[in-house]
Parts: C-alpha cells; sequence; structure tokens
C-alpha cells in the first residue's frame, strides 16, 4: 500500500471519529417547560380517518387573544336607577369588570358576542373579563332601554 492511501484512510478515520464525538457531546434539544403557558407541553393529536392527523390543540391563536399572565383586580361598575354606571367602563384585557346591582330589582349584562350573565339579584355582582382589544355595547336583558358601553385597551 503507498503512503499517500494510507494517510487518507487515517484522515478519515479521525474526521469521522471526530463527527461521532461531536454528535454524542453536543446536547439534544429539549423544550423549556414555561410554566405560563396555557397550552399543553405537546400537542394533542388524534388520528382521524385515512391516517390523517386531526390537530386538536394548535397553537394558532393570534397573540391578542392570548391570556394575559397576570388578572389585575376588577373595576368596579354600578346597577344604580336602572342605569348602568359609568356609562363607558374602560380596561384592559387583564383586568375584568364587576357590576355591583343596587337597585331593588334584578338585571343581566348581555355584551355582544358573549353569552348573557345570569339574573343579577339586588345586591349581587357579576364579574366578566374580555380578553379582545376593542369598543363593546351591552344592554340589559330585562330592560332593553339599559345601556352601556365597554372600552377594551392593551394588557397593562
Ligand atoms: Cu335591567
Amino acid at each position: 500500500m503507498s503512503k499517500t492511501f494510507i494517510t487518507i484512510v487515517i484522515v478519515l478515520v479521525i474526521l469521522l471519529a471526530g463527527y461521532l464525538i461531536y454528535k454524542n457531546v453536543r446536547p439534544a434539544a429539549k423544550p423549556i417547560p414555561d410554566q405560563n403557558n396555557v397550552f399543553s407541553p405537546t400537542p394533542t393529536a388524534k388520528t382521524g380517518e385515512m391516517g390523517n392527523p386531526i390537530i386538536l390543540d394548535d397553537r394558532s391563536t393570534p397573540p391578542d387573544q392570548l391570556p394575559p399572565k397576570k388578572i389585575l383586580p376588577a373595576v368596579e361598575a354600578e346597577i344604580a336607577n336602572s342605569i348602568f354606571s359609568p356609562a363607558i367602563i374602560r380596561t384592559s384585557p387583564d383586568r375584568p369588570v364587576k357590576w355591583t346591582n343596587r337597585d331593588s330589582i334584578s338585571h343581566t349584562i348581555i355584551i355582544e358576542g358573549q353569552p348573557p350573565s345570569p339574573n343579577i339579584a339586588p345586591g349581587e355582582t357579576f364579574e366578566f373579563r374580555l380578553t379582545v382589544p376593542g369598543v363593546y355595547a351591552y344592554h340589559c336583558g330585562l330592560h332593553p332601554t339599559m345601556t352601556g358601553q365597554i372600552e377594551i385597551g392593551l394588557p397593562q
């Protein structure tokens, strides 16, 4: 065998050994658990017909619909003399609104695009948090002339 051939073989062996050592030493990429992550660490997938996976939990939720990390105390509002007060409530996705019914009759809160509140009896409260910035009209389901507005800004 020629010296050149032996040299080439030795160089190749050293390169292969170096590659294998590098591959074993390098730590494998591992996801860092995020305690504030509301999603499960791995998407839950179920196999449907024809073997196509059905993704039950994707992560395509727009950032403005992600729940805020910390919920602040509610903004206080009240219902008195069949009037919502203040007329315009300004808050943010991390701050709910809490209505107290100071009347002697029940009321409800119906916010556009949201599930209606139960009946709020005299002296009771109802708390609700809107998670998407925007302007929302609301009214009382029992007395439709009672109206109000909620303005949701960006998280504080
Ligand atoms: Cu009412």
